[in-house]
Order: structure tokens, then sequence, then C-alpha cells
């Protein structure tokens, strides 16, 4: 008994197949460097250092096509649904695939084999009983003639007060919660008050797996589990679980299959997380592997890659659906990031305040480490995060060129201007050289546990300190000195320099893929099939072998690893962000709507007159009025203006403006305001005059 509980705890800690999940993008828009930092990056980390363990790693993600997001971005492009997933899900697929995450399957929800496995799931539990069916009214638009369900309908938060909030989660506080809790809803589509009105949907009761869900995550994943995700976890049960509906009364998704059930889908919540089950059955189905195996069997480590507003759904509602099945596993980790802000703002697709994939990939061509490296080393892992260009910039210039490509750089040309290229036989080894080889090989434990916590931005923080140590190396110990001295002193220090480059081409390998992929070309390392298992040179390899590259070895030609990036690049990026500030200001400029109608007597009473600002001087001890002379052609008067955080004095004197002069005089801050000049706002926002036409109208001509 005794042994069995042991042996079945090493096997928790130490297990060998790992089915990692990626969330599943929406394919409403291309994929942006929010989505890459807070899943895609760490995730890929996670599974190519698994995979160099050699372990055995189903890495699974896909198109996530249903739900009102693609609905509503079909109605918005006059586009279908089906042609809004088939040009994203293609953008998307692309530029994963050519940034280097290495996922295993890259499925989509509209495939068949989804259909058929989200339909069945939901079948056994209807059959099962474990839903509850129950008319229920739902908010309608009746002019669309439609329910409103999630992104159908917003309204304000019952929780917060946000007035934005979705249907079914809210954006600002993260709830999630049904659509008839919403507090003064409105239908996106007419923007018009919804009705309620009456019909059928099946609940999950998520109340009934309360105790099974304290008991999982509250006590047995206490520990491990990331304290944002706890800590959301937490407040979702202490608050109460109640029924949630698993269906939905539209017409883009999966059909209900139970009775009287048309023109019924399963909600995409529902559907979408079985996406990695599918995606990971037309993957085992294409490998010959059975794909139950990374599923059901209890030694699997099932990990799920997300960010924090997915919380609720993976680590409450898609457990509980797996439970009421029966023959799954749980996950073991839900490694969820917060949020990445870029230059100091939200990152918004709708506000096009992003960093695109597929735009970086073509504007960075074969960069892509460097976005990696930039965004794992601002990774929103336990807060939220800030990108910006110029610390993209540093991060390369300072750190990959500077310490990494340098340490390589110089390993490189020394190697081939001593030896033509051939590593060299070392003799003794010194006290630095032993200590520095025994630094090397403890780092894959180091960087290692630091992955198996999660901690992304720490780990590669070690791997540069691997360069760093290769640097240090070598300003201590001096090759290029000693090769006029003492050659078999250089030799040996080139040897252990060339242990370290080695091994940072296989440790950099799940941070920098394709770095780590030229460094091995450029050392000329083992064939990668002759290493591990796996094909690749494992990490441990690292540690356990006494030497990496082996005296005689012959490598091949340097090449350079990083390259400066220029100012101009990086001015280039700012400016297509400020491009997308100046469009959003336009769009989002408010035309109020008109005022009541009037007659033209009373248009007729405002007397308006050209005038010039001849004088100008700041309202002592205001910090928005500006008292101006205004010369109006009938005289010169004084007017008070609420202008001053808008213009210097200085500058507008001379201007011509548009005045009202017949409005009763009244006092601001002791002077008498004669009138009033007429003002408005361009399309960033800033006050501007209202010019009052043509060059040459002399002041004192009437505008009628
Ligand atoms: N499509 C939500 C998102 O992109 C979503 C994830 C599904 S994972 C099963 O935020
Ligand atoms: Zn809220």
């Amino acid at each position: 008994m005794c042994t069995f509980v042991l042996s079945k705890k090493i096997m928790d800690q130490n297990p060998n197949r790992y089915t990692i999940t990626a969330a599943l993008p929406y394919t409403n828009g291309p994929v942006h460097i929010g989505h890459l930092a807070g899943v895609y990056v760490p995730a890929d980390i996670y599974a190519r250092y698994q995979r160099l363990q050699n372990k055995d790693v189903a890495f699974i993600c896909g198109s996530d096509e249903h739900g009102v997001a693609i609905t509503l971005k079909a109605k918005k492009d006059g586009i279908s649904p089906q042609e809004v997933v088939d040009k994203y899900h293609a953008i998307i697929k692309k530029s994963f695939a050519d940034f280097g995450i290495s996922f295993d399957n890259y499925s989509r929800t509209s495939a068949e084999i989804h259909h058929k496995t989200a339909s069945e799931f939901f079948k056994k539990l209807y059959e099962d009983d474990k839903f509850i069916e129950e008319v229920t009214e739902q908010l309608f638009d009746e002019e669309a003639n439609q329910f409103l369900a999630d992104r159908f309908v917003v309204g304000t938060c019952p929780k917060c007060g946000f007035e934005e909030s979705y249907g079914d989660q809210c954006e600002n506080c993260g709830t999630s919660h049904n659509a008839t809790d919403l507090i003064n809803p409105r239908s996106v589509i007419s923007g018009n008050k919804p009705v309620l009105k009456e019909t059928k949907h099946w609940f999950l009761p998520l109340n009934e797996y309360e105790d099974f869900l304290k008991q999982w995550i509250l006590v047995d994943h206490k520990k491990d589990w990331k304290t944002n995700v706890y800590g959301q976890c937490k407040s979702w049960i202490d608050d109460g679980l109640r029924p949630r509906a698993v269906t939905r009364d539209l017409d883009w998704g999966i059909p209900v299959p139970a009775k009287d059930a048309e023109g019924k889908v399963l909600y995409v919540w529902f559907d979408a997380p079985i996406g990695y089950i599918s995606s990971t059955k037309e993957w085992a189905e294409r490998e010959g592997k059975n794909w139950e195996d990374y599923w059901k069997d209890e030694n699997t480590k099932l990990l799920h890659f997300i960010g924090k507003d997915n919380i609720v759904f993976h680590c409450i509602i898609f457990p509980a659906m797996l439970k009421a099945e029966g023959s799954y596993i749980l996950p073991n980790n839900v490694p969820a990031n917060e949020f990445l802000n870029l230059e100091g703002n939200k990152i918004s697709t709708s506000k096009n305040w992003a960093v695109w994939l597929h735009e970086y990939l073509e504007d960075f061509p074969n960069q892509q480490d460097v976005l990696r490296y930039t965004l794992t080393a601002n990774a929103p892992e336990t807060k939220d995060n800030d990108f910006t260009w110029a610390d993209f910039q540093a991060r390369n210039n300072n750190e990959l060129v500077a310490i990494f490509g340098n340490f390589i750089n110089r390993v490189m040309v020394l190697t081939d201007k001593y030896y033509e290229g051939i590593v060299p036989e070392p003799s003794t080894f010194s006290e630095v050289d032993e200590q520095t080889l025994s630094e090397l090989k403890a780092y894959p434990a180091v960087i290692g546990s630091s992955l198996e916590r999660y901690r992304f931005r720490e780990a590669q923080g070690e791997l540069m300190n691997v360069a760093r140590l290769g640097n240090k190396y070598l300003a201590d110990e001096e090759p290029w000195k000693t090769i006029k001295t003492n050659e078999e002193r250089t030799k040996t220090v080139m040897y252990v320099a060339l242990q370290i480059a080695s091994a940072l081409a296989v440790l950099s390998e799940p941070f920098l893929p394709f770095t780590s992929e030229k460094l091995k070309n450029m050392l000329a390392s083992a064939p990668l099939s002759d290493r591990t298992q796996n094909g690749a040179e494992g990490w441990k390899d690292v540690s356990s072998i006494s030497e990496l590259l082996k005296p005689g070895h012959q490598i091949n030609k340097a090449e350079l690893l990083f390259s400066k990036i220029e100012d101009e690049q990086i001015q280039q990026q700012l400016d297509k962000l400020q491009a997308s500030k100046k469009m959003n200001a336009e769009a989002n400029k408010k035309v109020t709507p008109q005022k009541d109608t009037i007659q033209y007597d009373d248009f007729a009473k405002l007397d308006m007159r050209v005038g010039t600002i001849i004088e100008a001087e700041k309202m002592p001890k205001a910090d928005k009025l500006l008292v101006l002379k205004i010369d109006t052609g009938i005289d010169v008067r004084t007017i008070v203006s609420g202008i001053a955080q808008s213009f210097k004095p200085e500058e507008i004197i001379g201007k011509k403006v548009t005045v009202l002069v017949n409005l009763a005089p009244r006092a601001l801050r002791g002077v008498e305001s004669q009138g009033m000049i007429l003002m408005t706002e361009n399309a960033e926002g800033k006050v501007v005059f209202v010019n009052p036409g043509e060059e040459g109208v002399d002041n004192g001509a009437s505008i009628n």
C-alpha cells in the first residue's frame, strides 16, 4: 500500500506524457502580441522544454470559430461567418507557424471531427441526465427578431458597474454572468432595450459541483496554482455557483443534439474547450497514436495555457463538464497570465491598438526570436505589463546582440582564427575552468526548475546568465592575449568557451528556437537524430555529457545571430501606432444630435460679427481663462474665454474670430465679459476657433 502511494506520487511529479493546450484564438481577427505574451510564447517554451526532456508531448491548439464574436464580425464586414473564419483561420495558422509556435496540431472548431466530438460529449451528458432542461425568460430583440446571448447584448455589470459588460462576461472585472443579470441591457444589433421572452435551454448545474471544485481547487491545488488563478477561482466559488446555460438560440454553431432543440446551438464556451480534445484526436489519427492516452490516463499531465479572462471557463466550467462526463482527467495546472499593454494603453483589436503578429513578421523578417525574447522578458506573469518599442530595441541591442551574440561571435571568430574551426584539445583545467564547467552543468536544472514552476521570465534570465558566464570567462582568461604566450592554455580556454557555446545552443531552444537552430548549424552539432529519442539534443545532455563538442570536431563559419535594430525601424512602428490613434479619434468623434427646430426670428436675434484678437493675457489664479481684447468693428471690448489650456496668449494675438456680440454681459472672476467667441474641436479633440471665413473680411462684418 505504502509503496503504491509513493510510486503514484513520483509519477504525478514526473509524468512522461504531457497534453499541453493553448487557448483557441477566436477567428474574428489576427493574433497580436498580447495573445503571444499571455498564452502562446509561454506554452511553446514549455512544450519545447518538455520535448527536450524526452517527454511525450501533445501540444494542441486550433481556431475557435463559433460564438457571437464571429457573427458580429461577419455582420460588420458584410460577409458570412464562414468567410470570416476561413480568412482569419488561414492568417492565424500561418503566422503561428512562421513564428515558430511548435503546435503538434492546429485544428479548427468548424472541422467535422470537432462537431462530432462536441455533439457526442453533449449527448453523453444529456443521456446521463446531467443537465437541467428549463424554459426561462431570455433577452430578445423584437426589431431584429432574435434572442440576445453573450456579446449580442451589453449593459451594466451587476458586480462592478462597468457599463459595457457583455452578456456572458464583464471585460472589466472578469466576472462571468447570465445576460439577464445585466442592468440596463441594450441590443448590440439594434441598440434597443430588449424584452424578455420564454425559451428552453439546457443548463449545467454548477452548484452540484461545488463540493468537488472546493476540494479539487481550494484544497488540492492551493499550493501549486498561481495565486492569480487560485484567487479568481476562490472568489467564484465563494460567491456561490449557479446553473449555467450551455445552449443558445443562435444560427451559428454546433446544433444541439437533443429533442426539440431546433434553432439552438451549443454555447461557444461549451464547444470550444472540447476543441482541445478533437484537435488531439485529429493529431492522434494522423500520427497513429491513441488520443485517449492524452485525455484519460491519470499519469498524463494536462495543462491549459490561457489568459486571465479565460480562467473561469478552464478552472470551473470545463472541469465540471469533464467531471460530469466521468472518463476524463482534469487539468493539473492552468498557468494563466495577466494582460500585456502596449505603449501604456490597453491592447484593442477594434481600436487597432496592437502589434499584429503577421505584420511584425513582415516588418522584421527573420527576427522572430527578438519578439519572443522581449515578450518573455516582459511576460505579464503576476501583473499586467507594458510592451514598448523602445524596450524592444533595447532588449535586442543591449542583451541579445551585446551579450548572447557577442559571446558566440567571439568564440566562433577565435576558433576559426586560431584553429581553422577545429575544436582544440584541452590540457589541464585550472580551478576557474573546473568551476566554470561545473556552473555550466548546473544550468539545465536551474532553468528547468523555473520552467516547471511556470516562471518563464526567470528562466530566460538564467539562460542569459549562461551567455554572461561565457563572456566573463573570456574576459577573465583573455585567450587573445595568451595566444601569444601560452598556446596550451589558449586551447583549454577555447575548448571551455566552445562547451558554453554548445550548451547555449541546446538551452536556448525553448526560448529562441531560430537562434538555437542557427547556432547548432554553426557549431555543426551532432545530427539531430543522433541524440535523443525526440530527435533533439537533450536538455540533460548539457549536465550529463562530459563534453558537448569533442576535440577535433570541425565547426562551420560564423553567421550573425542578432543584428542591431535601428532607430528608424522603431520610429516606423511608433508612427503606425500614431496613425491608429488618429483614425480612432476620427472614428470615435461623436456627432451630437441636432437640437430642436427654431424659427428664423430666433436665429435673427443672434448678432455675430467678425473680430480680431488684439490682446490676450491669462486671468490671474485661473487655469482655464484668458482675458481677451477683441476688435469687433463696433468697438474694442473685453471677452473672457475658457481656452487657456488650449492656447498660449501670445500665439492667438492677431487671430480672426467669430464673436457673438449681443450676448448679455456677465462677470467672470470680477471681469465683465462682453460677448462670446465661437469655438469648436478638431478631429484630435483640440479646441480651435471657428474661422470667420475668407481673408480680407473686415472686423464688424455680420455673419448671417
Ligand atoms: N476563444 C477566448 C479568447 O480568445 C477563446 C478561448 C477558447 S479556449 C477553449 O479569449
Ligand atoms: Zn464587471
